[in-house]
């Protein structure tokens, strides 16, 4: 048996033909981009993109320089320091085939908590024009009822109190934003990668509320210097297992501590608003578009909360993965149902986009066999994600006066997760910010059922909409005395699949 080669920069010409490995000279990369959440995400997107168009243009500017803030950061900067930056995106094609190429782009990581004046001296390095951000969309410490920048969070609270040594995001960017302007580093672009409606917009009115209190000088010098684009990220990429790693070692022979896996299906499209320039993105197939929240939209209403759906149901009914919950023929037509009844009635007008095109290839990818997307990947972190990819669809239909049966059954099927029970019995974790209080709301649901939906920073006033709470409530009760597939079954009948 041929034994595996230990991914690292003097071994990536003894690796097989069959594995793309960068062809530009990384010693000569010069670093212009710092990115805080180097996580599986990342990695299979902007790092990626970031790759194509060095090995395409040939132009080595445009370097990342990875940023870990968090302790469970540790892991990924120990590996990136064994491996010189490098990793194998393995891409896993809707036929089963795999295609391994090792990416180059992450050539410097800063770990925070060990040299936090290391990570603000180089976000306001002059060379750096971007700062990018992966910190999930409860990163940004907005409360979804109020819209307010919650400054009673204990680590915004230590951050105000010790600058020099902050914590969180907001922290490191305002001290690196008064470097940049004590050093006359000039401007640069903080851009948001999260799936967030208007992720640039919220990026800002984030970080500004923060300064305003935090640095209140700094305001006008940002307000003039730095830019925060809007931009829609899609890239399906599961967890990696450890399956994962062994098949890299057997087809390609890689030794890879953490690959990432992920669909071929890629997409960035970019408010094209950058301070001080940018990558020549477009070369290896980013949009750059005046207005992005048409796609944006489209994307968090169709893609993320076909996710939650099918996340919901499916954990509900005892699946593991997305592929079986979109096989599940019930799932299947409820989730298209809700596709097109629900959310295609709020997207508006969408341009030149093949709409219809578009919601056949989210089913295809969702169905992907080989994808084996975790659904509890999917769940987690709900409190953060039902206000952006759900709610929203909700709260338009509510107001145009069309129908949102299936969403609010989707929310009376969060509750009941929340019960941390599937319908064979079997346990399984709530892994949220909010579990404390998500599981003593469907606790209480069991008595008081709106309960639920008093989770003021989840559901904001919805509480008060009676077509709402109607809506969840027989849900609620449907899903409490009945297993999921016999409601879902129930709610299909009478629909004809498009
Ligand atoms: C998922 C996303 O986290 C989720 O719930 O919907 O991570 C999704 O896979 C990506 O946004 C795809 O681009």
């Amino acid at each position: 048996m041929k034994t595996s080669i230990s991914l690292k920069q003097e071994n990536l010409s003894r690796l097989l033909p069959n594995v793309k490995t960068p062809s530009y000279d990384r010693d000569k990369v010069k670093t212009s981009i710092v990115h805080i959440g180097v996580g599986n995400f990342h990695r299979s997107h902007e790092a990626f993109y970031t790759n194509e168009l060095m090995e395409q243009s040939g132009v080595l500017d445009c370097g990342i320089c990875g940023v870990g803030l968090l302790d469970h950061d540790r892991k990924i900067y120990n590996i990136l320091k064994d491996q010189d930056g490098l990793y194998t995106l393995v891409t896993k094609e809707l036929d089963g085939s795999l295609n391994a190429r090792v990416i180059g782009s992450i050539v410097e990581y800063i770990f925070a908590p060990e040299n936090p004046i290391a990570v603000i001296e180089k976000m306001a390095d002059p060379d750096i024009k971007i700062i990018s951000l992966t910190i999930t969309e409860g990163g940004y410490n907005l409360n979804e009822g109020t819209g307010e920048f919650d400054f009673s969070n204990p680590v915004i609270v230590e951050d105000m109190k010790n600058p020099m040594s902050p914590k969180t995001v907001f922290g490191y960017l305002a001290q690196a934003m008064k470097l940049r302007m004590n050093c006359n580093s000039g401007g640069c672009t903080i851009q948001s990668c999260d799936n967030i409606q208007g992720n640039g917009d919220v990026a800002k009115k984030s970080f500004l509320n923060y300064v305003q209190k935090a640095e209140p000088e700094l305001l006008p010098w940002i307000e003039e210097n730095v830019s925060f684009p809007n931009a829609m990220v899609d890239r399906i990429t599961p967890v990696t297992v450890a399956e994962d790693i062994e098949k890299l070692q057997e087809k390609f022979l890689i030794d890879d501590q953490w690959p990432v896996v992920c669909e071929p299906f890629i997409q960035w499209v970019i408010e094209d608003d950058f301070k001080a320039g940018r990558p020549e993105w477009e070369k290896v197939g980013v949009q750059f578009v005046e207005n992005v929240v048409p796609f944006e939209n489209m994307k968090l209403r169709l893609l993320n909360a076909g996710h939650s759906v099918l996340g919901m149901l499916g954990a509900l009914h005892g699946y593991r993965t997305i592929d079986q919950a979109a096989r599940d023929s019930d799932f299947k037509v409820f989730l298209r149902a809700f596709m097109d009844e629900e959310v295609t009635p709020t997207l508006g007008d969408l341009g030149d986009i093949n709409l219809k095109k578009y919601k056949n290839s989210l089913i295809d990818r969702f169905r992907n066999i080989y994808i084996k997307d975790l659904i509890a990947r999917i769940c987690l972190e709900s409190s953060a994600k039902f206000p952006i990819f759900l709610l929203p669809t909700i709260k338009a239909q509510l107001k145009n006066g069309g129908n949102f049966a299936r969403a609010a059954f989707v929310v009376a099927a969060w509750c009941k997760y929340n019960d941390g029970i599937d319908e064979n019995g079997n346990t399984y974790a709530i892994e949220d910010a909010m579990s404390n209080e998500l599981i003593r709301a469907a606790a209480l649901s069991h008595q008081n059922p709106i309960r639920f939906l008093e989770i003021e920073p989840v559901f904001g006033d919805l509480v008060n909409n009676k077509a709402f709470v109607d809506a969840f409530l027989s849900s609620l009760e449907k899903l409490r005395n009945k297993n999921v597939k016999d409601c879902v079954r129930e709610i299909n009948a009478g629909f004809n699949e498009h």
